[in-house]
């Protein structure tokens, strides 16, 4: 029996998580749209495709001062399936004045270091990528280079993501519920994504706790632009571009809409 894949989207409140799968499955299955304070999805939200075997999980904003326990259950539980399964693993991250924000990062670490394996294979979507970010990246090889530095602060022990920019949609901006017409490759990103078996009783707590510990040594570690971003060309090969240095590297970034 072919094994379920779980795809989940995680991220903090309002990167735009569900308005992602909500475009992708093509109706709206999971709520969207503006929540002050708070985040809006609350539990963990399933939706199982036609194809049985294919299962999207929407998890709650992990960053969310109220309800930071609680979603930090709910998205160990998203790893918890109970016959076990494949898990794709997207990280939903947004920008401030074209920097990674130091929370989205502190939420991928914490996450990651709860699974059992933590170089896990895992996806970074860049969302809401703004015309002039798009520019700054498509134009100038050390604007990529130091944006994909700050991702590669997370540490040597975890594999480097695939990462794919999404752009901002203007008609989207505060809208609830709005269904888009999925850039394609967005859609290939994800097929493209590792599968991996991920045991349920491996899983360990998230140490939500831990976040604000966690922002300052991520802060300091990216103020030090040291992080080593050699091992990126990786993702470079997995689209067919030839491995080469780490400036060739993020050439390999996926732009949308070109
Ligand atoms: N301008 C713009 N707004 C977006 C985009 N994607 C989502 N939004 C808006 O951002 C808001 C939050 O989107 P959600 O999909 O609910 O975010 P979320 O990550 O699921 O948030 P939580 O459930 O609170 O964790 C909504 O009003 C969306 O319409 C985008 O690409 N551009
Ligand atoms: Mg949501």
């Amino acid at each position: 029996m072919k094994l379920p894949t779980y795809t989940l989207f995680i991220g903090n409140p309002g990167v735009g998580k569900s308005t992602l799968l909500n475009a992708i499955i093509g109706s709206v299955q999971f709520e969207s749209g503006v929540s002050i304070g708070t985040g809006l999805t609350r539990r963990l939200q399933l939706y199982q495709a036609s194809d049985d075997t294919v299962i999207y999980g929407d998890t709650p904003g992990l960053d969310d001062l109220e309800n930071r326990k609680l979603a930090a259950e709910e998205i160990k539980l998203a790893f918890q399936q109970d016959k076990g399964g494949l898990i794709k693993l997207v990280f939903v991250v947004t920008t401030e004045s074209g920097r990674v924000r130091a929370s989205d990062m502190a939420t991928i670490r914490l996450v990651l270091d709860a699974l059992p394996d933590k170089s896990i294979p895992f996806g970074i979507l860049v969302n809401k990528v703004s015309q002039g970010l798009r520019l700054k990246l498509a134009t100038s090889v050390q604007a990529r280079e130091d944006f994909v530095r700050s991702f590669a602060c997370l540490g040597p022990e975890y594999s480097p993501p695939k990462l794919m920019f999404y752009e901002r949609m203007d008609n989207l901006d505060d809208q609830e519920n709005v269904v888009h017409d999925p850039a394609p490759t967005l859609l290939e990103f994800l097929d493209d994504l590792e599968a991996t078996l991920v045991q349920p009783e491996r899983v360990q707590d998230i140490k939500h706790q831990m976040a604000a510990e966690l922002l300052e040594e991520l802060e300091k570690e990216r103020a030090k632009k040291k992080a080593d971003i050699s091992g990126w060309s990786t993702f470079v090969d997995g689209l067919g571009m030839g491995a080469g240095a780490a400036g060739m590297a993020i050439l390999g970034m996926i732009l949308s809409r070109n």
